[in-house]
């Protein structure tokens, strides 16, 4: 692995760990299911079809283009440094939600092999919710620890997020990271359970302390990966997660979406359900950021 950052510095090599790729399980799904409940997340190298990964890339970033936020070719996923899309879309909920439901994209997200794994996840049939987070994050942008669990627990917990990576994001483009063992961090769930961040929102998700202060106190480590087309890490409510710094040389433009399934059995939470779901604020696809353009101004938050 490249170089990890954390609020532009590099995590120690003792708070750092290459996620394990639990792909082999998927041939004995009570086993994966063993690993799931044992991690609380599973890391699955090469589990989607690459050549669809690479065609919702090139849809996702096409749109970008569109707007002059992406350089040709668009595969390549540089940023131009600039951006055209409040001028050109000055609908900036309805542009996102556009650029969301695109086929390609939708085929990976919510179609074709995902839909297999999550079957097995859960060991019943499952179903994606139909918002789909998708991420476009410039040099400098990062997302802080956090927990899912306010977010999508309204009606159940039986949720899992599953990020996919939309195009290779090796360390240095600010991939996703994970708190190895914090599932059983109790002084934190504990006082979470029932925390809805819609219904009181000045109550932040994210932590106080960065990753790597988090991951020291904890006498823990952040795990990650190189992650190439067609991986996907699937994780529970109940895991601390973030991303690390995008601090690509090239400017290259993190791309990754991020879909919660469920068993299709059970009761939905309407916000992310439908033609055109709210959101969890209400706002629909305009509250995401990835509905802001693309700018040189981000900051890591
Ligand atoms: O992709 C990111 O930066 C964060 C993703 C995340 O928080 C999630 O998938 O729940």
């Amino acid at each position: 692995m490249d170089t990890c950052l954390v609020k532009a510095r590099p995590v120690p090599a003792e708070l750092l760990g290459e996620l394990r790729d639990s792909a082999p399980l998927l041939a004995d799904p009570a086993a994966l299911r063993a690993r799931m409940a044992e991690d609380g997340h599973l890391f699955l190298r090469g589990v989607l079809d690459r050549e669809a990964v690479r065609a919702a890339r090139r849809e996702v970033f096409g749109r970008l283009a569109a707007v002059g936020e992406v350089r040709e070719p668009v595969e390549d996923g540089l940023f131009t440094g600039t951006s055209r899309r409040t001028e050109l879309e000055p609908d900036r909920g309805r542009f996102w939600r556009s650029v969301s439901e695109g086929p390609l994209l939708r085929a990976v997200s919510h179609a074709g092999p995902i839909a297999a794994v999550m079957d097995a996840v859960f060991g019943e049939p499952a179903r994606p919710q139909d918002y789909i987070f998708l991420r476009a994050g410039v040099r400098g942008r990062a997302t802080d620890l956090h927990y899912d669990y306010p977010f999508f627990t309204r009606a159940h917990d039986r949720v899992c997020t599953v990020w996919t990576a939309l195009g290779d994001v090796p360390t240095s483009d600010g991939p996703l990271v994970v708190v190895e063992g914090s599932q059983h961090y109790r002084d934190l769930i504990d006082p979470m359970i029932g925390h809805d961040i819609s219904k009181n929102p000045e109550r932040r998700a994210a932590f106080g302390s960065d990753a790597i202060e988090f991951a020291r106190s904890r006498g823990t480590r952040l795990l990650t990966a190189d992650f190439h087309v067609g991986d996907v890490i699937v994780f529970g409510m109940y895991l601390a997660h973030g991303s690390l710094d995008n601090h690509s040389p090239i400017d290259r433009v993190r791309l990754s979406c991020d879909v919660r399934w469920q068993p299709a059995s059970l009761p939905v939470d309407d916000r992310y359900f439908g033609a055109d779901p709210p959101g969890t604020t209400g706002a629909g696809y305009a509250e995401l950021n990835g509905a802001k353009p693309l700018t040189q101004d981000w900051h890591v938050r």
